[in-house]
């Protein structure tokens, strides 16, 4: 006897995500909000999650949208990142739910004046009466 046997092959999502988002961004110090923007394609839906090992850890990022935010507003004077520069790398990753790749970020952030004036003067002055020029500096 005989039998036709079918055999279907299925499908499998083996093509990865592919980033279209720059690797590198700047952020203003003492900002809130998005710093940057993870964007990768993929015939399927993507999901986006930080790595470790660099400065991952002082980012929050929204799985759906790809937008990473400092969990603390970032101080140019008293940078927090690994290795004080200012420069603080993050590995950004996307998923298809079964292929994952990632990139490395790095978001510089840049100094605003916040520092006040600071008056060196003198609190004090005497002037002589009946003078005339400058009676204080
Ligand atoms: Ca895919
Ligand atoms: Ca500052
Ligand atoms: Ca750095
Ligand atoms: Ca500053």
């Amino acid at each position: 006897v005989s039998q036709t046997v079918t055999i279907t092959v299925t499908d499998v999502d083996d093509t990865d995500p592919v980033f279209t988002s720059a690797i590198t961004a700047s952020f203003v110090e003492n900002g809130t909000g998005t710093a940057y923007t993870a964007v990768a394609t993929d015939a399927n839906a993507v999901t986006y999650s930080l790595g470790t090992g660099n400065d991952e850890g002082l980012f929050d990022i929204d799985g759906s949208t790809g937008a990473v935010t400092f969990q603390a507003s970032p101080d140019f004077e008293l940078p927090a990142d690994g290795n004080t520069d200012n420069a603080y790398l993050l590995e950004v990753k996307a998923s298809d739910g079964i292929n994952t790749v990632s990139q490395t970020v790095t978001i510089t952030v840049t100094d605003v004046d916040d520092t006040d004036p600071v008056f060196t003067s003198a609190t004090t002055a005497s002037f002589v009466e009946n003078g005339t020029g400058t009676a204080y500096t």
